[in-house]
């Protein structure tokens, strides 16, 4: 997402960076650069324009007092910032609730624009924060469309209004007000509206959406747009906003080659706010969409502040607890507690998405090491400690020959992934003990992935309990 804008504006400032006092031909400079990086990402070219002049008004306004700082180009840089928030949208919007009865939203825009995925995302995202949505299925254009809306609410667990098969209702309007009503009398707390697309604007569509809009008198009409269509998502904005109108923008499929343009554009030439951004096919692959967050991506700081949400929401705070007064007492890391994190990291979604949050880890060398990233193999990983049995969990110095060949056979992975596996988990393991008895990491952590930073404990390590039977072929019976 935005990798290519990205990209211009990192090399546009470290310029700027290595001029050191900035003249007023350096902000010419670099607000062409900027204009353009914008042109080619697809933003519109009055708001390109209108950025750019913006940015060298206040730039030049500021270059005396920013000249005198250590780090001049620094000062510029926070302008574009700033700047750049607002024209995403300034604040966060998020959705605003009916002060009586149902919060009823409803999803218009383009055929494939994503409104059914879209209405299980937003569902999945409601649930989880304690509220009781219905979906209701107002597109009966599409033979398949009620089906495929039940399928999404079946996926994340939220019911769905749809109209009785072969009872002759084939009105969208009557299903959206009987789907209001079914939510007020059932105390559902949300409606979530999904509509028929068009694969253009057309008066037919527009008129069939106005008409569900007068029924339902959604609190808000969200327009969903495909990011994809770049230029495009602009005029079909413009037309929605004529023919419907609409309180917020939806913008899908930011994890396709977008290059972002829509999210810029938008906004200022419609003067709606984006209020959510999906960024796979997946119903957690969505979230809030925030201007500074947005705005803090596009120029390479990454957004860390959504990375430590996603953390908080996957790990489970009992789990964690556990992990550490586990730790704390002297056990040791065992493979059970490293499946546990590696769920948790698993959870939290793409590896590749959740470092590319992290900055500067979208330009240059980093870039190319996130893009090499193997995804698969937290789920390799995961098969094989699925394959072992709680005792080989426990313990892995009980992981023989014959063992792991069973292993590597049960999970479908090659004997040397097995051993590879458990060798950089004693080395993590002892390296965990280091850790607890203070010594500090050899080298650092070893590299596994879903390894948890560590907290510093101090205490010693207790005494190594002692084996229950002394003869070790006994003690191989039992740990069978
Ligand atoms: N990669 C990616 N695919 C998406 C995203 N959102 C939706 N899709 C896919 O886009 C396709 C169309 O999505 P739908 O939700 O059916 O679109 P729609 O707007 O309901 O389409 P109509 O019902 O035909 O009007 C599906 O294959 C979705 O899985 C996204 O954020 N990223
Ligand atoms: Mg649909």
């Amino acid at each position: 997402m935005f990798d290519s804008l990205s990209a211009k504006f990192s090399s546009a400032f470290s310029a700027l960076r290595s001029r050191g006092r900035i003249k007023s031909s350096d902000i010419d400079e670099i607000v062409d650069q900027i204009q353009n990086a914008l042109i080619e990402s697809d933003v519109a070219l009055e708001v390109a324009t209108s950025f750019g002049s913006t940015v060298k008004e206040l730039s030049l306004a500021a270059l005396e007092q920013v000249n005198k700082s250590t780090n001049p180009s620094q000062g510029i840089f926070e302008i574009v910032n700033t700047e750049l928030t607002k024209v995403l949208g300034g604040q966060t919007r998020r959705i605003r609730m009916a002060k009586k009865g149902p919060t009823v939203i409803m999803l218009v825009g383009l055929q494939g624009a994503g409104k059914t995925s879209l209405a299980g995302k937003l569902a999945l995202y409601l649930k989880s924060q304690g509220n009781t949505p219905l979906l209701v299925a107002s597109d009966l254009q599409r033979p398949n469309a009620v089906n495929q809306l039940q399928q999404v609410g079946l996926d994340v667990g939220v019911p769905v209004f749809a109209p009785e098969p072969g009872n002759g209702v084939g009105d969208p309007v009557k299903v959206a007000q009987a789907g209001r009503k079914f939510a007020e009398e059932k105390i559902h707390n949300f409606v979530i509206v999904d509509t028929a697309g068009r694969l253009g604007v057309d008066a037919e569509l527009m008129d069939q959406a106005s008409r569900i809009r007068d029924a339902v008198k959604p609190d808000e009409i969200l327009f969903v747009v495909d990011a994809m269509l770049g230029q495009d998502a602009v005029r079909t904005a413009t037309s929605f906003l004529q023919g419907v109108g609409f309180d917020g923008v939806v913008l899908t499929k930011l994890d396709g080659d977008a290059r972002g343009g829509a999210a810029l554009s938008i906004v200022s030439l419609t003067e709606r706010p984006i209020m959510f951004a999906a960024t796979g096919e997946k119903p957690h692959e969505f979230d809030l969409f925030h201007p500074d967050r947005m705005a803090s991506r596009i120029l390479g700081l990454g957004d860390v502040a959504t990375l430590a949400e996603q953390a908080k929401a996957a790990i489970d705070p009992e789990l964690s607890k556990k992990f550490e007064e586990k730790f704390a007492s002297g056990d040791d890391f065992t493979l059970v507690d490293f499946l546990s994190q590696l769920q948790a990291m698993k959870k939290m979604g793409s590896m590749t998405k959740m470092l590319g949050m992290l900055p500067g880890m979208n330009s240059g060398a980093m870039k190319k090491q996130l893009d090499n990233l193997d995804e698969g193999e937290l789920v390799r990983t995961e098969a094989i400690i699925q394959s072992m049995t709680p005792k080989e969990r426990a313990d892995v110095k009980i992981l023989n020959g014959t063992r792991r060949a069973r292993i590597a056979k049960g999970s479908g992975r090659a004997v040397s992934e097995v051993n590879n596996l458990v060798d950089r988990f004693t080395a993590a393991q002892k390296a965990m003990r280091q850790l607890r008895n203070g010594g500090g990491l050899p080298g650092g952590m070893p590299n596994i992935p879903g390894m948890p930073a560590m907290p510093k404990y101090n205490k010693p390590l207790p005494p190594k309990k002692k084996s229950k039977s002394g003869n070790p072929a006994k003690r191989a019976a039992e740990e069978r």
